[in-house]
């Protein structure tokens, strides 16, 4: 087909038949919602929601102003398209064959650059259309210790923003600073929704602000904590990176030019708590679930969704697996990733009625096998000190204090720490993309000292391990126990000597009734 142009709401007749568009006046909205952390994900989740709820009326008052607290990309490729964007769900056909499914949102009415206009992005907030902020910033946006889940008072950002009340650079310090201006103004109350991957979300980032909130002004944090709400969540669906082979596919089917379409896969889970200060769209128009307490469907998704991704990325890297479909095709790591749910995962998760866990183990396989995703392996292996905690390290916790063996997710843990060293098993190397990567690599150098005192072998990967299981922001008090410590160090030995194919065989030769 050829392109008459640029995506845009003058050209939506022009759009390819079977196109998605949106039905919902979008020239009336209202910016009910401002976003922070305007990445792909919230475009392929949030949005995507609440253009359903918009279709389905929920009404002028929810369109999305969105925030990018750090580019501008994101703004410029939207704006020519006056903030239009496609959204593609990829899978597979019965054949193996894929094809994609396109949609064209219509609900994000702005796109901010916080660096280019703070006090743009604080009066949004402050402003009385505003109801609901949400965030997507990563679990490195809360500038807190991953460990203890308190607020860094120490974070470069955070030192910054408690003396910059209109130019503040992260996103506890826009909604602090916002909040206080709203107060300020008479405006009412707003639900602060936290959507990124981490327990009690909403906790936590009502924990963040609060203690932010607490170092400017002891009435601010009062009046925060009496009248605005947190609701935690657990967000599911799987959205790699856009790439430029993306954009020309999308391009050619939709028959117009879209500078920044989002990628992702059909599936799509939302559970999140009813508790809205102001109001909310019926979001269960578009899939939405809302409970009473989210905690056991995060704990569901972190431990098994996110654990197993965290697994096989560190091991891909390392065996040079670039994406997530090719690593699932590896029948010796699709085993080890069904035995680390299966026997390790599920008995540490607390119970959900009516859920059936081996099917929900099962799909996400499927779901990880998506050949249409190519979804990189390094890219999910990014900011690991920040993910394994409630990854991979709370499960650990679990099974420990219940005397339970953990082969298999010590192996992950290994992946990990052998991934640090930033060259694969190929012998290429790589850049270690984390928020501590400094404070990591030179952990690893007292590592790799500690191992050469104690000589070749087995005994060196323990020292070595028990080194960097010490980094205390990452493994907090599970670094001093030595049942922890022993199995990863096994694992790293298998790793070191066996290469990752070797490890994986080697699980496998375990007896899991000697287990
Ligand atoms: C992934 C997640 O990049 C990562 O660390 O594990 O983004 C994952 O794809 C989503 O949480 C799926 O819901």
């Amino acid at each position: 087909m050829e392109l008459v142009g640029r995506l845009h709401p003058s050209r939506l007749g022009g759009l390819a038949a079977g196109v998605a568009r949106t039905a919902h006046d979008r020239t009336r909205l209202r910016a009910g919602i401002v976003h922070l952390g305007l990445g792909a994900f919230a475009r392929a989740h949030l949005a995507a929601v609440n253009e359903a709820a918009l279709a389905a009326g929920a009404g002028e008052a929810w369109g999305i102003c969105g925030v990018s607290l750090r580019q501008p990309d994101t703004r410029d490729a939207l704006a020519p398209q006056d903030g239009l964007y496609t959204l593609a769900l990829r899978d597979a056909d019965e054949h193996g064959e894929p094809r994609q499914r396109l949609a064209v949102i219509g609900c994000l009415l702005e796109s901010l650059v916080a660096p280019e206009d703070p006090r743009a992005v604080l009066a949004r907030i402050a402003h009385e259309d505003a109801r609901i902020v949400s965030i997507t910033v990563t679990e490195k946006g809360y500038c807190h210790d991953p460990a203890s889940g308190q607020l860094k008072l120490d974070h470069p950002d955070i030192v910054h923003d408690l003396g910059q009340p209109q130019a503040p650079r992260s996103a506890i310090g826009y909604l602090a600073w916002g909040l206080q201006q709203r107060r300020a103004a008479g405006r009412g109350p707003l639900t602060l929704m936290s959507l990124d991957n981490l327990p009690a979300n909403g906790h936590l980032l009502r924990g963040m602000v609060l203690a932010f909130a607490e170092q400017v002004d002891a009435g601010l944090a009062r009046w925060i904590a009496a009248e605005c709400t947190f609701p935690c969540s657990m967000v599911d669906r799987i959205v790699p990176r856009t790439t430029d082979a993306d954009r020309d596919a999308v391009a050619r089917a939709l028959g117009l030019a879209d500078a920044w379409p989002v990628m992702a896969e059909p599936y799509l889970e939302w559970v999140l708590e009813d508790s809205f200060a102001a109001g909310r769209p019926d979001w269960s128009a578009g899939g939405a679930r809302f409970v009473a307490g989210a905690a056991p469907f995060e704990t569901l998704k972190l431990r098994n969704v996110n654990g197993a991704h965290s697994a096989l990325a560190y091991l891909s890297v390392m065996a040079g697996w670039d994406t997530v479909d090719q690593a699932l095709a590896q029948p010796a790591l699709r085993r080890y990733l069904e035995r680390l749910m299966r026997e390790e995962i599920a008995p540490t998760l607390p119970p959900l009625p009516g859920l059936d866990l081996a099917q929900y183990q099962e799909r996400l396989l499927q779901r990880f096998a998506n050949p249409a995703l190519r979804h990189q392996t390094r890219q999910i292996a990014m900011d690991g000190s920040q993910k394994l905690p409630q990854r991979l390290l709370d499960t650990a916790r679990a099974r420990l204090a219940r005397e339970q063996p953990m082969p298999l997710l010590a192996l992950a843990v290994a992946g990990w720490l052998h991934y640090l060293r930033g060259v694969d098993q190929a012998g290429r190397r790589y850049d270690i993309q984390d928020p501590m990567a400094g404070a990591l690599a030179r952990r690893l150098e007292q590592a790799e000292a500690a191992a050469t005192l104690a000589g070749p072998g087995p005994a060196a990967m323990l020292e070595w391990t028990a080194a960097l299981a010490g980094f205390a922001p990452v493994f907090g008090e599970l670094g001093q126990d030595a049942r922890f410590v022993r199995a990863v160090a096994q694992a790293v030995h298998a790793l070191r000597s066996l290469g990752v194919a070797g490890a994986l065989e080697a699980l496998e030769a375990l007896d899991g009734s000697r287990r």
